[in-house]
């Protein structure tokens, strides 16, 4: 196969579709030497199949607004492939969303479950419904109005959603009620990221974060580094920033600045409890300005309005926000102010050009699909879970959560070894997910 050649058909049959293809050219890039070498994949033209969703649901969600004004929105779910288990990945609700979004997440799941050593297979959903200044009643209206739809697409064997940008575990709770109301299943385990009273895995709120910081602490301990004592950048501040920035405080890291669509909060003396706990307050409170920690904590915080993150001198950055956060001009930025590593957490948090100045640059680049799929691997142990009518302690889902982490590493580090001893992290994550879903479609035949 030849990456250019694919990239141009699907171009041209998905013109405009440019996360989908962004997402795509980057694994098909990775792969590429791999995969020629391999006629038997070739022949079965795993490539072309795998590029392609295997199913996508797109429906109308209407519901009525607190004034009684009748709204309106788009939803989707893209079953993207179930080589290795059941569909799975999060739901998310945010204005921008559009199936090229869900398409390229849907894609990065599939390559970021198999990473995960769990069997899971990659699937994404969601709304271009924008939770911003909705009211606590609104969120349920729509969060019911959507389940009546996707409610068809779903079963704890079939497709299990969690949550995203936009869904948390109060959205989980009003879609899980109606399910029940629709489906006449009770079966816990059609969602994860539920409360820990009714189904739910202690530390699945905390899993993406937490295990972010775990992939980081491998990578530097593999060169002799380690995050205690060094300043930290996060991007974002709601569910997986928090648990970042809660983790690597725990780790002794000060994390001096934390950001949102208004500007940046910088935090010279590094967040604290108190100042963690309020990302949670903040992000419920639907208003996504982050200048509402520097009013709460004026002494320890100074706010920026259109600042990023990547303007504050740090050592490590978490893209911890959205898809392109952070360009090549904030990567140039970034090393100016001495920063030498970036852990992707955000999914495809980095614009390519951005990755191929880290990795020209000598600053420690890891990808989303790596950094951040502790979240989904403890959607897997809350299945799991879920599936033998169990409760797993927070220490032992934290054990498996760190080794998980830990083997997401190693699995890296044996396909994206270079020749001088480095590690290309995006190579390394790419080729692990490629061949582990390749290796099962060619088992399954030509479905
Ligand atoms: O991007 C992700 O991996 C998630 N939003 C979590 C998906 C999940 O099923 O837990």
């Amino acid at each position: 196969m030849k990456t250019t050649e694919i990239m141009a058909r699907l171009r041209a049959k998905y013109p405009g579709e440019v996360e989908y293809l962004q997402a795509v050219q980057e694994v098909l890039e990775s792969v590429e030497d791999i995969y020629n070498r391999h006629p038997e994949f070739e022949k079965a033209k795993i490539v072309e199949r795998m590029v392609e969703p295997d199913r996508v649901f797109s429906f109308r969600v209407t519901w009525v607004d607190d004034s009684g004004t009748v709204r309106t929105n788009t939803g989707w779910r893209v079953q993207f492939n179930s080589a290795i288990g059941p569909y799975k990945g999060g739901l998310r609700f945010h204005r921008s969303t559009s199936l090229s979004m869900l398409k390229f997440l849907g894609f990065e799941q599939t390559f970021k479950n198999a990473l995960t050593t769990l069997p899971m297979g990659g699937a994404k959903g969601g709304a271009d419904f924008d939770p911003k200044g909705k009211s606590e009643e609104e969120i349920m209206r729509f969060c019911q109005a959507f389940m009546t739809e996707l409610w068809q697409c779903i079963g704890p064997d079939q497709d299990i959603p969690a949550g995203d940008v936009g869904v948390g575990g109060r959205e989980i709770g009003y879609m899980y009620g109606m399910y029940k109301k629709l489906a006449r299943e009770y079966n816990t385990g059609v969602l994860t990221g539920k409360g820990v009273n009714w189904g739910g895995s202690i530390l699945r709120p905390q899993a993406t974060g937490y295990g972010a910081l775990y992939f980081t602490q491998n990578l530097l301990h593999r060169i002799g580094k380690d995050v205690k004592d060094h300043r930290i950048a996060i991007s974002g501040f709601g569910n997986v920033a928090w648990g970042a920035a809660e983790k690597a405080s725990q780790l002794g890291a000060k994390v001096i600045a934390i950001s949102g669509p208004d500007g940046v909060c910088e935090i010279p003396d590094g967040i604290t409890p108190e100042m963690t706990d309020y990302m949670l307050v903040m992000r419920a409170s639907n208003r996504d300005k982050v200048e509402d920690m520097a009013t709460k904590f004026p002494d320890r915080c100074k706010f920026t309005p259109g600042g990023k993150a990547w303007d504050i001198p740090c050592d490590i950055a978490l893209p911890c926000a959205f898809q392109n956060e952070l360009d090549e001009a904030d990567a140039r930025k970034l090393k100016e102010n001495g920063c030498w590593c970036c852990c992707e957490v955000s999914n495809m948090g980095c614009r390519p050009e951005a990755i191929a100045f880290f990795q020209a640059n000598g600053i420690l680049f890891a990808p989303g699909k790596a950094v951040n799929a502790g979240g989904v691997a403890t959607s897997g142990l809350e299945m799991t879970q879920n599936a033998s009518h169990i409760n797993w302690s927070g220490k032992e889902v934290d054990e498996k959560l760190h080794f998980i982490m830990n083997s997401i590493h190693e699995s890296c580090v044996k396909y994206g070894l270079q020749p001088d001893g480095s590690v290309d992290y995006v190579k390394g994550a790419n080729i692990a997910g490629f061949m582990k879903v390749a290796g099962a479609m060619l088992d399954q035949g030509i479905v």
